[in-house]
C-alpha cells in the first residue's frame, strides 16, 4: 500500500488537523515530519476540541501508530504536558514512535527565538517564539543536539558545553541577556530522558516495513506551501520543508513510495506572521473573514491576517507538491456574501503575472487582479453532498478547481467530523 502525503497549501491553517483525522480511520501511521510545536492543529470530535502542537494528528484514532519523525524538532517539556493532557482526556497515547534523530528544542533556542525577534523590531519575522529557527540552525549547522543524545550523559553534557559556549556568548554579548546554566540544563534534560525511552524507535525503519506488509503510510505537513524555507516567501518562512518534498527526507521514505499528495486548501487566504500577501484585507472585510472563520492562531492566540483566495498560489502549491487532490476547506465561512472575489493574476508594477512572480520585490509589489464570483446566503454548514450545495456555492467551487490546476476531492462545510463533503 503507498504512502500519501498532505500539505498545506497556502500559509498554513488550512484545516490540515481536521482532514488528518478524517483520513484516521482509514489509514495505519499518521507521521509528522517537519516543524515542531510552532504547529496548531485543530481537531473537532462531536463537542470535545482538540489543539495538538507537536503530536500527530492521527494520535486520535485508536487503531493509528501516530510517529513524530526524523524531520521534527521536539521540545520534551511540550511533548509530555502534551501527551498528559490527552491521558487526562482518556487518549491512549502510548503507540505513540518518536525518531532517535529527532533534534531537540533546548531552552537557548527558545531565548535566541524570542530575543533576536525583538531585535529584529518591524523587521521581525513573527515567529511563534517556539526556538523553531534556532533549532532547525543547529541542525544545519552540525551543532545539534538529537533525541538519541539524551540516552549517554557524557555526550549530551559535551554537546551543552560546546553549544553554551557559544549561546552565551551570544546571549551576553549580542543581546545583553543573562547565560544560561550547563548544569540545570543537563539535569533538566536526562530527567526527561527515561520517560522518552520507551516511545523511541527507528522510525524510518518501522514505516518502510509497515509499507512494505502493504500498510498506509500518511506524512501530515504542518504550516504550509508558501512558509516552505525553500518554496516560501523567503525570509517570512518556517525553518523546515512542509512541501510534499520535506515528506521524504523528514521520514526516510523514499519519492517512489507516494502515491497521493493530498493539498490542503481554504477558500480564503490567512497568514500568521509578517511577509507579503496579496490579497490580504486591512479592512472590515478582513476582520468579517476573521470573525467568520474564527481566525487566531490556536498557539500564540494572534489574529490571523485574512484575504479573498489567491489562485497563483493554489496552483503555485500544486505545482511545488504535485498535488493530485484538493480538500477545500470552510466554504461554510464565505456564506452570506453578495459576491466573492478571487485573485486569478497579479498586476505588478503594471504589468499582468498569471503566476508568483520570481523575485521578493516583485512580490512584494503585487496587487490582486480579481473577478467576482456570484454568492450565496444559504448556510451550508448542513450539506452532505455537493448536491446540497446552493447553486453559486458549486460555481465557486468549480471555478477554483479549474484556477488551481488539481481536482477537488472533498470539502469543508464546518470544524465538525461529520461536515465533509467528499466528491469523489
Ligand atoms: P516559526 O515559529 O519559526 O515557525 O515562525 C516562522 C513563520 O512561520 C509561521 N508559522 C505559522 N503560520 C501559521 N500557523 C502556524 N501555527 C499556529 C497556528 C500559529 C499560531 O496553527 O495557528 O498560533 O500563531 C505557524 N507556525 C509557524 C509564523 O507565523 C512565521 O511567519
Ligand atoms: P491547521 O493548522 O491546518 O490544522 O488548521 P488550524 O487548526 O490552525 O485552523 C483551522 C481551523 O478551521 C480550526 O479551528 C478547524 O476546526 C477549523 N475548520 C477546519 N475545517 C473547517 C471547515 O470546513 N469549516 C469551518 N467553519 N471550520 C473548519
Ligand atoms: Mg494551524
Amino acid at each position: 500500500m503507498p504512502a500519501i502525503t498532505l500539505v498545506g497549501a497556502q500559509w498554513g491553517d488550512e484545516g490540515k488537523g481536521k482532514a488528518t483525522d478524517l483520513v484516521g480511520g482509514r489509514v495505519d501511521y499518521v507521521v509528522r515530519y517537519q516543524g515542531g510545536n510552532n504547529a496548531g492543529h485543530t481537531v473537532v470530535i462531536g463537542d470535545q476540541k482538540y489543539a495538538l502542537h507537536l503530536l500527530p494528528s492521527g494520535i486520535l484514532s485508536p487503531d493509528v501508530v501516530p510517529v513524530i519523525a526524523n524531520g521534527v524538532v521536539i521540545d520534551p517539556a511540550v511533548l509530555f504536558e502534551e501527551l498528559d493532557g490527552l491521558v487526562q482526556r482518556g487518549v491512549d497515547t502510548s503507540r505513540l514512535l518518536i525518531s532517535a534523530n529527532a533534534h531537540l528544542i533546548m531552552p537557548y533556542h527558545r531565548a535566541l527565538d524570542k530575543v533576536s525577534e525583538r531585535f529584529l523590531g518591524k523587521g521581525r519575522i513573527g515567529t511563534t517564539g517556539r526556538g523553531i529557527g534556532p533549532t532547525y540552525a543547529d541542525k544545519i549547522s552540525r551543532a545539534g543536539v538529537r533525541v538519541q543524545d539524551m540516552f549517554d550523559a557524557k555526550i549530551l553534557r559535551k554537546k551543552l558545553e560546546l553549544a553554551l559556549n557559544d549561546k552565551n556568548q551570544i546571549l551576553t554579548k549580542v543581546y545583553n541577556r543573562r547565560g544560561l546554566d550547563l548544569d540545570r540544563i543537563l539535569d533538566e534534560y536526562l530527567g526527561y530522558a527515561e520517560k522518552l525511552r520507551p516511545y523511541v524507535a527507528d522510525t524510518s525503519l518501522v514505516l518502510n516495513r509497515a509499507l512494505d506488509e502493504g500498510r498506509t503510510v500518511f506524512l501530515e505537513g504542518s504550516q504550509g506551501t508558501l512558509l516552505d524555507i525553500d518554496h516560501g516567501t523567503y525570509p517570512f518562512v518556517t525553518s523546515s520543508s512542509p512541501t510534499a518534498g520535506g515528506a521524504c527526507a523528514g521520514s526516510g521514505i523514499g519519492p517512489t513510495r507516494i502515491t497521493k499528495v493530498i493539498g490542503i486548501l481554504k477558500s480564503y487566504t490567512t497568514r500568521v506572521g509578517s511577509g507579503p500577501f496579496p490579497t490580504e484585507l486591512e479592512d472590515e472585510w478582513g476582520e468579517w473573514l476573521r470573525s467568520q472563520g474564527h481566525e487566531y492562531g490556536v498557539t500564540t492566540g494572534r489574529n490571523r491576517r485574512c484575504g479573498w483566495f489567491d489562485a497563483p498560489i493554489a496552483r503555485y502549491a500544486t505545482r511545488v507538491n504535485g498535488i493530485t487532490d484538493f480538500f477545500l476547506t470552510k466554504l461554510d465561512v464565505l456564506s452570506g456574501l453578495e459576491r466573492v472575489p478571487v485573485c486569478v493574476a497579479y498586476d505588478v508594477d503594471g504589468v499582468r503575472h498569471d503566476e508568483i512572480p520570481m523575485t521578493q520585490t516583485e512580490f512584494h509589489h503585487a496587487r490582486p487582479v480579481y473577478e467576482y464570483l456570484d454568492g450565496w446566503g444559504d448556510d451550508i454548514t448542513g450539506a452532505r453532498s455537493f448536491e446540497d450545495l446552493p447553486k453559486n456555492a458549486q460555481v465557486y467551487v468549480r471555478t477554483l478547481e479549474e484556477l488551481s490546476g488539481a481536482p477537488i476531492s472533498a470539502i469543508g462545510v464546518g470544524p465538525g467530523r461529520d461536515q465533509t463533503l467528499e466528491l469523489r
